[in-house]
């Protein structure tokens, strides 16, 4: 059962006058990685019998994070819980409350760990309850950057929105609804600026988009892809103001909800609702100065450990290697990525594989009647050529310096597209580049795909 004692806990339980339960696993985070961690443990390795358990500060079982800025805000009537627990993305039935129940998991919840002594093996939460573990899996993700932390005036009023967790989908949602007809700065051009612009607009709230770079979706989309998106966004009513940051907000009278948006070079925009989406943070806190750490994430090697042994991480938080481009060490903040290093971490700790993690980069995004997808890499020095008008696709292929294809990209695309593209991206061919540049002068998407 749960409280029976481990021998690597004993110190914890001596050093504390408090009782532990201690498990053979322990989970820390209940996200994307942890749901998908959960099931390969149960379905792949036939743990039961409560040596596990899942300990998250969100009061729901695991769910699909990427909903929130979905099928959340714009379906109707609105996907909610438990529709989208983890892992129905990953072809899975809704794994609920029961779920973990049925398949002897402990499933704590509302259980935020604010200590986490990696010597003795004990994870202490913020009521004074303890866990020790026998192998622990990291998968606390990340957090919105919030403008208050960076003393931005005005930032702690209300109306101003950020979406990480369930809750702030719930309060945005409400504020969208009341918003009918008025108006919403969107603060950020990336994924969350894109895809609540979209939510916003869905739910007919007009949007004005402020962002520093000179196009939208900068991390990843050239000049030429983002002036495709930007075109119908602005057919669809969307306001940009690119090139400029936020300096301040305000509120009207004393009342405490944002009015103003005062822009670094001047103007003052009046917003009804704000969202925020300027970056995310990775949640490493509790483990600074215990584990190494690089590019701000926890450290860990190509078989997702952590340099403590027995602990080892998952998902947003981890920085790790990547095998197919000469294990560059990099931090992934997609849900791909946590589902597959979770699955494989598991693999790991239950001893079934020595293979390293061998992830191909992989994002995408779902707005109005829109869905991208992106394999690969996209070096600073690659030559990008663009197939298509999206009408209503899009191809767009990076190729090194060495002429190889590296990064693939399909708007509408069909499966047989996305396997093409996936596979260019994993075995990185030479390029056809005339036979590229001829199919782009053609507008030939599908002649090139097939
Ligand atoms: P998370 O899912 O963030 O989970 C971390 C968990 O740990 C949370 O439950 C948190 O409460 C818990 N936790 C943290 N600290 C503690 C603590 N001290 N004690 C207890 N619990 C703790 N990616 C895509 O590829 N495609 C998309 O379309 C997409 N859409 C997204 C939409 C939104 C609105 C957001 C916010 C993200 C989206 N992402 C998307 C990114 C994707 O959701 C993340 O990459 C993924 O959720 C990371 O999984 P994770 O388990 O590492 O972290
Ligand atoms: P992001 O990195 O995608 O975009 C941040 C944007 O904010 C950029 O345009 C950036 O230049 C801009 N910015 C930075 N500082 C600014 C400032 N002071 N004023 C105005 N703009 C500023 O991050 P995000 O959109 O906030 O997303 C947060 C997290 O959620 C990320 O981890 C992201 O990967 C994840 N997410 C992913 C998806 C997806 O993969 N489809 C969807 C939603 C969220
Ligand atoms: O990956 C995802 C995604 O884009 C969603 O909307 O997971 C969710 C689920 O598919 C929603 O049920």
């Amino acid at each position: 059962g749960s409280t029976r004692l481990s021998s690597v806990c004993k110190r914890c339980l001596v050093m504390s006058a408090t009782s532990v339960k201690s498990y053979e696993y322990v989970i820390l985070g209940g996200g994307n990685a942890a749901g998908y961690a959960a099931r390969q443990f149960v379905e792949k390795h036939g743990l039961s019998g409560h040596k596990l358990a899942v300990i998250s500060r969100e009061s729901v079982a695991p769910y699909e994070r990427p909903a929130l800025s979905k099928a959340y805000l714009t379906a109707n009537p609105p996907t909610r819980l438990p529709a989208f627990h983890t892992c129905v993305a990953g072809g899975g039935a809704p794994q609920t409350p029961d779920w973990y129940a049925k398949n002897g998991i402990d499933l704590l919840l509302s259980t935020e760990i604010v200590d986490c002594d990696l010597n003795s093996k004990c994870l202490t939460a913020k009521d004074g309850s303890k866990y020790g573990y026998g192998k622990l899996l990291i998968a606390t993700g990340s957090d919105a950057l919030h403008l208050d932390e960076l003393g931005m005036q005005g930032a702690h009023l209300g109306g101003i929105h950020y979406l990480r967790e369930i809750a702030e989908a719930d309060k945005l949602y409400e504020a969208m609804k009341a918003c009918a007809g008025k108006h919403a700065v969107v603060v950020g051009g990336g994924y969350i600026g894109l895809e609540c612009t979209a939510a916003l607009v869905i739910n007919g709230v007009r949007v004005t988009m402020v962002f520093p770079e000179p196009h939208v979706m900068a991390r990843l989309f050239t000049p030429e892809i983002a002036a495709h998106y930007e075109r119908i966004y602005a057919q669809k009513g969307v306001n940009f103001i690119k090139g400029t940051v936020v300096d301040s907000f305000a509120d009207e009278n004393g009342s405490g909800q944002v009015k103003y948006v005062r822009l670094k070079n001047g103007p003052v925009l009046e917003a009804d609702l704000v969202v925020v989406g300027v970056g995310a943070k990775p949640r490493t806190t509790l483990l600074e100065g215990a584990l190494a750490m690089e590019a701000r994430g926890i450290k860990v090697d190509g078989h997702l450990r952590t340099s403590h042994a027995d602990v080892f991480g998952a998902g947003d938080v981890i920085t790790f290697p990547l095998k197919m481009y000469g294990n560059r060490m990099a931090r992934v903040e997609h849900v791909g990525h946590a589902r597959q290093s979770a699955m494989h971490a598991v693999d790991v700790m239950m001893g079934a594989t020595t293979e390293p993690y061998d992830y191909l980069p992989f994002f995408y995004s779902r707005v109005f009647h829109l869905s991208w997808k992106f394999w690969g890499d996209t070096p600073a020095q690659a030559k990008t050529i663009v197939v298509g008008e999206m009408n209503p696709k899009l191809v767009a292929v990076w190729i090194d310096q060495d002429g190889h294809v590296v990064g693939t990209f399909i708007e509408s695309g069909t499966e047989h597209d996305e396997n093409k593209l996936k596979e260019l991206a994993r075995t990185r061919p030479k390029a056809n580049v005339a036979r590229l540049e001829e199919a782009a002068a053609a507008n030939d998407v599908d002649g090139f795909l097939n």
